[in-house]
């Protein structure tokens, strides 16, 4: 039996103290011990930015990418060989802003991947500008004067991009978003997991206070995961200033995966074809040409 501690590496992380980013550390690792992953066959994903620098905190494999492109190694990762657990790990300026496209193009193929975005509203390792999900009237180094552009709304953005799991999670209720991840990487497709995770240190408006007064739990307040309307509708209780914030699963629904519809795919895992000899790779190489 493997503990949430077998799972952490002996890096220390990076984060400030009180950062939201360690509640996510505890809640992955509590749903990768829940679920007794195998680390020799987990691969967790990151962009750029604090949150992105979570797979040095575990030991499992990991692969600390490029800015927004967490997504494209991702399914990289998991086309070559699907018999991985794969895991993808960012912020919202990583994920919802330079990454966008790549968020709505494997939510549309639905490749059987977990994707985590600690959104703390706000670029927090370049120290505080403006990100997608920024309030507006929030004042930032980039928007001293306050925001003047409407946030991205992450949920409602995979939810019409046909998402298969969507859910929301707090950092100040780890156990609630272990619960959230760990069905995450159960279900057979794209599972979105936006945390709502405060920055300490550069957002000082979307504080743990400030989030607590207006979180409440969507299976507590009879929410049906299987009705998509509804879900866009608690999607856009999205003005967080009514006091109203949801947080649990959204929405879930079983659908083929990019992989099952792959004709590639279906012979096996990639990783799994017996390497090309050369000859076989001059005849195809030849063939090219001819
Ligand atoms: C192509 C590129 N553009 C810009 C940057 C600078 N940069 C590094 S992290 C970051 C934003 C990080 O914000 P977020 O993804 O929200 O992560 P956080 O630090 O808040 O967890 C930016 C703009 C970069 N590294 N690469
Ligand atoms: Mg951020």
């Amino acid at each position: 039996m493997l503990s949430q501690q077998d799972y952490r590496s002996n890096i220390k992380p990076i984060y400030c103290p009180g950062c939201g980013d360690y509640g996510v550390l505890a809640a992955l690792t509590k749903a990768m011990a829940d679920l007794q992953l195998d680390p020799d066959n987990t691969v967790l994903v990151s962009g750029i930015g604090c949150s992105s620098s979570l797979p040095h905190d575990l030991k499992v494999y990991g692969i600390h990418g490029i800015h927004g492109r967490l997504l494209p190694i991702a399914e990289g990762v998991k086309f070559a060989n699907k018999k991985l657990t794969v895991i993808g790990a960012g912020g919202d300026g990583d994920g919802y802003g330079i990454g966008l496209s790549h968020f709505i193009h494997a939510i549309r193929r639905n490749v059987d991947i977990t994707y985590i975005v600690m959104d703390n509203e706000i670029y927090g390792l370049t120290t505080g500008q403006a990100s997608p999900t920024s309030l507006m009237g929030h004042k930032t180094k980039t928007s001293p004067y306050g925001v003047i552009e409407k946030p991205i709304n992450p949920i409602a953005l995979a939810l019409a991009a046909g998402a298969t799991y969507v859910a929301r999670g707090f950092s100040g209720d780890p156990n609630h978003l272990a619960m959230l991840i760990e069905n995450g990487i159960k279900h057979k497709g794209f599972a979105l997991i936006d945390v709502q995770s405060p920055c300490v240190s550069f957002n000082e408006l979307n504080t743990y206070d400030w989030f607590r007064k207006r979180v409440y739990k969507l299976e507590e307040a009879g929410h049906d995961p299987s009705n998509l309307e509804k879900a866009f509708e608690k999607a856009f209780e999205f003005d967080r200033d009514n006091n109203k914030f949801p947080i649990g699963l959204f929405y879930k629904k079983e659908s083929s995966t990019y992989e099952e519809l792959d004709l590639a795919e279906q012979k096996g895992a990639l990783v799994d074809e017996p390497f090309p000899s050369a000859e076989e790779v001059k005849n195809l190489l030849d063939s090219e040409n001819a």
